[in-house]
């Protein structure tokens, strides 16, 4: 065949279609079981079925199918599979607005996504699919709720939340963003709201969460979560307040306790009312009824200008006897710690400017280097000896801390404690398309779960979804009346759903056994792929989904389920596609690209390959569809490559395996990495050299090269090279095949020798790389110790330079 002819019969439209359809019909991508390969299961995170795939889900699913892929050729069995996290408020709010229901919604977008899911030419495993808005996925959501009751891991409280006036749903504290507090979803400022509330103890894993030593993940990801927990240690210290009993505060720094001046506690803490004199009273309730309308973020927001007012009450400082005035002041919330602080105005800023501002006087009790005595201008919150503290005078502060503890241990009045900023997962929602929670209300029994037997509670189909404010569910009598599974009097049913944060805490076991009806997943498909090696996805979900994954595992290892602690051994963050506007990329935007257009010109190699090269994978970036006019012209020259034709054997054979080895060699590290875009520029450099040498080497040297190039095009672009293989002549399939090993000996032979001369006269000969650049081997030249003197002293006049072989300095 004549390049021409190749030329006209290219088509990567035709060719894809036809590997997919061979693809599926001899089961290439069915999960490969075998028991005497290494396991790899290989995991990206589950798309949301908003009815098209965009750009914005190819950018993290094609790179890591073909890290998956480059696995499989190691010689790994690899499970890599797929699903829908389908529960949710887009596909509700879709839903209302189009008016279809949300099931029908839903189940639309999965069957086509399914396509498009198989025009990427992935390996994924299409049979272990799982769909989480299925009653055989939801019914063990309400089977984990029943086993976290069990172990007192799910409980119910009266609970302010978070609430959106528009979505008519409780919000996590992780959704509502920004510093105006808003829904992340609609942007709708939120409001506080009193409801009976359902959640899960994360907090008891507080500290285990904290222990990072079993995986490998992203430093970033273990900050973002390090400080999600905020784990702080110091003392719990309380204070008598005549005529009221006493109030605890949680400090960080015992060591200061001599400089206490002041009390605060938040306003919404209960003792306010009961502190307040008469005086104060009106002055008070103003104050109290003012922060309430304010957030947290605003009240902790550190440039804002401090607020309080005294209370008339005073609480006596255990350390000194001394009688100080309590404030209530918004800096100090409810929700942390005891809800209630020793002010310190002159180690702590912000009580600095409170005292300041309200004159109230500020006590050095840590000395700031070669201070002698004089007021503090600012708050100083360095180490130092201890001052002002009678007898622990003169100790380092950082020792105080434990003393001073100590010595309120001892008399009763303290000890050391810990708190975290990580709160407790509320898992309730306002709304209907989610998973309902198993639990039936008593007038004689109370609070009933459901039996293990009765799973799931269906979601009713026929509810009528358009929020109203209330549990869409409370709406509907056939779903609520029941009957009280311990009595058997009428009864009603929880009617709040669950977070669907919950669906995708343990996915990743239910993919093992979709339709396994004994349990989460079958134990003995756990022992065969457990856990996820590797994970890829957003940083985005570092303080959400990861940490409650992280959360699940563990107690699920505390019920026996699985014998490990952590569900995801290795974690890889690519970074986000931009739209064309610079933002995110994705439907709730607008600004998605449809990767049809690409893939019907270029196909869907070419966008593959596009989408690895544009950039690092785990920088993301903008999209500029222009550069894959360059992608799709490379991959119609690699192909073209398989046109043979005669050789004359006048080309270096040498050079061709030298190169031939480099590429595998860069490839396998930058794979291994997951570097994509470079391990791409390599093998667009093969393909250049492969056709200018082709023909002009000897039939076997290149059969040989060729072969091994299609064998590692073949994870970027799987269909063009199963395409190369099959005109080569070689038996389906590429995928199957073994990753070619390298010879490093021809590697390290690229090094080569460097004549060096100073005007004409032989110096030194130096050791270079073999393409080596003519800068950097004058540069190696110049260096040379025995070429130097002959150097020194005198200008040099001309350099030249003989690709490969020598340097002559011309030297006047
Ligand atoms: C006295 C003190 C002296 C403090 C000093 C700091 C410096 P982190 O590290 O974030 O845990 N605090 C305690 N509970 C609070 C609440 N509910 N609202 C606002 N502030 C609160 O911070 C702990 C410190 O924050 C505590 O230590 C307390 O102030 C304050 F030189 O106590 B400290």
């Amino acid at each position: 065949m004549s390049e021409a002819t190749v030329k006209k019969e290219y088509n990567p439209g035709t060719i894809e279609r036809r590997w997919q359809e061979k693809w599926s019909e001899s089961g290439l991508y069915k999960t490969d079981e075998d028991p005497q390969k290494p396991k790899h299961y290989a995991l990206t995170m589950l798309p949301y079925p908003s009815g098209d795939l965009h750009v914005g889900h190819w950018y993290p699913m094609t790179p890591s199918d073909t890290r998956a892929r480059f696995m499989r050729m190691q010689g790994y069995r690899v499970f890599f599979p797929i699903g829908f996290d389908a529960f949710g408020l887009p596909a509700e709010n879709a839903a209302i607005n189009r008016g279809i229901h949300p099931y029908k919604w839903t189940m639309s977008n999965i069957e086509n996504m399914r396509g498009q899911l198989r025009q990427m030419g992935t390996m994924f495993d299409f049979d272990s699919e799982i769909v989480t808005c299925l009653p055989e996925y939801y019914r063990w959501n309400q089977w984990f709720f029943l086993k976290f009751l069990e172990k007192g891991l799910a409980y119910r409280k009266e609970a302010p939340v978070d609430w959106c006036p528009k979505d008519n749903t409780t919000l996590a504290r992780e959704q509502v963003i920004g510093p105006d507090r808003r829904c992340e979803r609609c942007g709708t400022p939120v409001i506080k709201k009193n409801l009976p509330q359902w959640l899960f103890k994360i907090t008891d894993y507080a500290d285990e969460l904290l222990d990072f030593s079993k995986i490998d993940w992203p430093e970033r990801v273990e900050t973002l979560q390090r400080n999600w927990i905020g784990r702080s240690t110091g003392a719990e210290i309380a204070f008598d307040v005549p005529g009221y009993g006493s109030l605890e505060v949680f400090t960080t720094r015992p060591d200061t306790l001599f400089g206490a001046t002041f009390f605060v506690v938040a306003p919404e803490h209960p003792a306010v009312e009961k502190i307040t004199t008469p005086e104060q009273a009106d002055e008070v309730r103003a104050y109290v009824e003012s922060a309430g309308r304010m957030s947290e973020i605003d009240r902790t927001d550190v440039t804002r200008e401090k607020t309080g007012v005294f209370t008339g009450a005073y609480a006596i400082n255990p350390a000194n006897a001394e009688e100080i005035p309590i404030y209530a002041a918004d800096y100090v919330l409810l929700g942390y710690g005891t809800g209630a602080i020793m002010a310190v105005p002159a180690h702590d800023e912000r009580d600095f400017e409170f005292a300041k501002k309200y004159g109230i006087p500020i006590r050095t009790v840590v000395a700031p280097p070669d201070w002698s005595g004089e007021a503090l201008e600012e708050a100083y919150t360095g180490e130092g000896p201890m001052v002002n503290s009678d007898r622990f005078d003169g100790i380092p502060n950082v020792e105080g801390k434990k003393a001073v503890t100590e010595w309120l241990e001892e008399r009763g009045v303290g000890r050391a404690a810990v708190t975290y900023r990580l709160r407790d997962w509320l898992i309730s929602r306002q709304r209907y398309w989610g998973t309902p929670i198993p639990i039936v209300y008593c007038q004689r029994d109370g609070m009933v779960p459901v039996p293990e037997a009765d799973l799931p509670v269906l979601l009713p189909e026929d509810a009528e979804f358009t929020p109203t404010g209330e549990s869409p569910l409370k709406l509907d009598p056939d779903f609520y009346n029941t009957t009280c599974p311990t009595c058997g009097d009428p009864a009603t049913r929880e009617t709040d759903t669950m977070d669907t944060f919950v669906d995708s805490s343990w996915y990743q076991y239910r993919y093992l056994s979709p339709h396994y009806d004994g349990g989460p997943f079958d134990p003995e498909e756990g022992e065969k792929w457990l856990p996820v090696d590797q994970y890829t996805g957003g940083v985005e979900h570092a303080t959400m989904h990861l940490l409650y994954t992280r959360f699940w595992t563990k107690v699920m290892r505390d019920l026996g389920l699985v014998d490990f602690d952590e569900p995801m051994t290795r974690l890889f963050n690519q970074g986000i596609i931009l739209g064309p506007d610079g933002e995110k990329m994705s439907k709730s935007r607008g600004n998605v690209v449809n990767p049809q257009d690409f893939v019907d010109r270029y196909g869907s190699d070419a966008l593959r390959c596009f989408l690895m090269f544009i950039g690092p994978w785990n920088q993301g970036g903008p999209w500029d569809g222009r550069g894959i006019e360059g992608i799709a012209r490379f991959l119609r020259r690699a192909h073209s490559l398989v046109a043979g034709s005669d050789s004359s054997g006048t080309a270096d054979p040498g050079e061709l395996g030298r190169r031939t080895a480099r590429l595998v060699k860069k490839v396998t590290e930058d794979l291994q990495a997951f570097r994509f875009n470079t391990a791409l520029a390599a093998l667009m450099e093969q393909t250049n050299y492969l056709l200018a040498v082709r023909g002009e080497v000897g039939d076997d040297e290149w059969t040989e090269a060729l072969r091994t190039f299609v064998l590692v095009l073949a994870p970027f672009a799987p269909h063009h090279a199963e395409d190369m293989w099959a005109l080569m002549g070689l038996p389906y399939s590429v995928h199957e095949q073994a990753w070619p090993p390298w010879d490093e000996r021809l590697i390290e032979e690229e090094e080569i020798t460097l004549v060096v001369q100073v005007n004409g006269k032989l110096r030194d000969r130096i050791e270079a790389p073999a393409d080596v650049s003519e800068d950097l081997a004058k540069e190696l030249a110049l260096a040379s110790a025995k070429v130097r003197p002959h150097l020194e002293g005198r200008e040099i006049r001309k350099s030249v330079y003989v690709p490969g072989r020598l340097v002559n300095f011309v030297v006047g």
